[in-house]
């Protein structure tokens, strides 16, 4: 089946772009489990954090960036935020392509469920 993300990315379904570039795109979530949940996702496809490449080190750094910038407009950079990469099966990964949860506007309770 078609990658959703790519469909995303490629506005072949609609999504609440709040930031792109040539690299990497940032969407709210379709399902928010915080007053903002915004996902921050590399245009390339890498399907999880473990296919994650040497090559692909600038996408990461770049979505550090990004995840900053959108804290700092979202105005979660001062009280916090959480980030969150789900990986596989037993780490609640439902999309195969990888993507960086912007969780914040509500204090984080620590275990996750
Ligand atoms: P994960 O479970 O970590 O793989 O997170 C996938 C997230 O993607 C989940 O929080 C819901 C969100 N999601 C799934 N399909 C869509 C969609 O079509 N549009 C948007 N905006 N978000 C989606």
């Amino acid at each position: 089946m078609e990658c959703i993300f790519c469909r995303i990315i490629r506005k072949e379904i609609p999504s609440n772009i709040v930031y792109e570039d040539d690299n990497i795109i940032a969407f709210k979530d379709i399902n928010p489990q915080a007053p903002v949940h915004l996902l921050v996702v590399p245009k390339k496809h890498i399907p999880n954090l473990l296919e994650v490449e040497e090559k692909d080190s600038f996408l990461i750094l770049e979505i550090t960036r990004v995840i900053k910038e959108l804290a700092k407009t979202y105005n979660i950079d001062d009280k916090g935020f959480r980030v969150v990469i789900n990986t596989g099966d037993e780490g609640g990964q439902t999309v195969h392509h990888l993507h960086f949860h912007l969780l914040g506007g509500r204090f984080m309770t620590w275990p996750p469920g």
